[in-house]
């Protein structure tokens, strides 16, 4: 069976029966072109969105700073209606510390990946959470370096193939993930933890919802505030595109399971 036979396609030998709908219809207010230039099925623009829809509908625009970090993602930050400032890999929390301390009245959040937080960066993100920073951090955990060509992260789960570990990733020879959200849940600076995905229209909605929750935490003054969103990466995974989501529930959703793992506020 071809992965064709499996899901519908659309047919390319003739012209559609449904006139096109253009991403650029979809575009949310605070991203300034609807043309990206991401692969088909990359879950990173669904996160992006989502962050975005959020700051609109706090109507936070004029007062909101991204601080991004170096992936796949980082082709958002010319194109996007708030402020943004382009950190060092792995460097983005400590930018925002200083972006918040600066201007305590703006909103900051950081954009960055797994391979940017847990391997360029990991002591900047864990000592912002400890001292309390009064930022949120959003990380974009699809479990390979993207951009570079689809290489094991830190966050890569047992098993998982990858450009470096062709027969799955093994304890003995890579060593375990490090599942980022529950280490930061773990301190005390950090007020809210959570983490959702974008493969399904349920996670888009419930991580949306996290992401306000991060966003108010930081309004409210409560402290550091995380939200980690699975995103799928087809390109890097070497599967079809097609087969993604189901792909991130079975690999890195069964491992960084989602949910709220903390919240001081309740
Ligand atoms: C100091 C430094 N080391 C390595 C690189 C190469 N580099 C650019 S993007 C990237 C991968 C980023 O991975 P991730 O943050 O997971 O983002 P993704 O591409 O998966 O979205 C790497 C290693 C770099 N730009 N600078
Ligand atoms: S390589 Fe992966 S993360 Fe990068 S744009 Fe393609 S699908 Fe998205
Ligand atoms: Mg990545």
């Amino acid at each position: 069976m071809t992965p064709s036979d499996r899901v519908p396609v659309v047919l390319t030998d003739r012209p559609p029966t449904e006139p096109a709908r253009l991403v650029d219809d979809f575009t949310p207010a605070l991203i300034d072109v609807g043309a990206h230039h991401l692969c088909p099925g990359c879950g990173e623009p669904i996160a992006m969105r989502s962050v975005l829809e959020v700051i609109d509908e706090l109507d936070l625009a004029q007062r909101t700073i991204a601080v991004f970090g170096i992936g796949c993602y980082t082709a958002f930050s010319n194109n996007l209606d708030v402020e943004v400032l382009q950190a060092l890999h792995g460097r983005a929390p400590s930018l925002a510390t200083g972006a918040k301390r600066a201007r305590p009245e703006t909103v900051v959040f950081t954009i960055q990946g797994d391979g940017d937080m847990v391997n360029e960066g990991l002591q900047e993100v864990i000592h912002t959470a400890a001292r309390g920073e009064n930022v949120t951090c959003i990380m974009l955990n699809n479990g390979v370096f993207g951009e570079t060509g689809g290489h094991l992260t830190s966050t890569t789960v047992l098993g998982q193939r990858t450009k470096n570990s062709l027969a799955g990733r093994n304890a003995a020879e890579h060593g375990y993930p490090i599942l980022l959200s529950n280490l930061l849940a773990q301190l005390e600076g950090a007020a809210y933890v959570a983490r959702g995905a974008v493969n399904t229209a349920g996670h888009v909605a419930r991580t949306k919802k996290m992401i306000h929750r991060a966003i108010e935490t930081q309004l409210d003054g409560r402290g550091f505030s995380f939200v980690e969103i699975l995103t799928m990466c087809p390109t890097g995974w070497f599967i079809e595109t097609q087969e993604a989501p189901d792909y991130l529930e079975q690999n890195l959703g069964a491992v960084h399971a989602h949910g709220v793992l903390k919240d001081t506020g309740r």
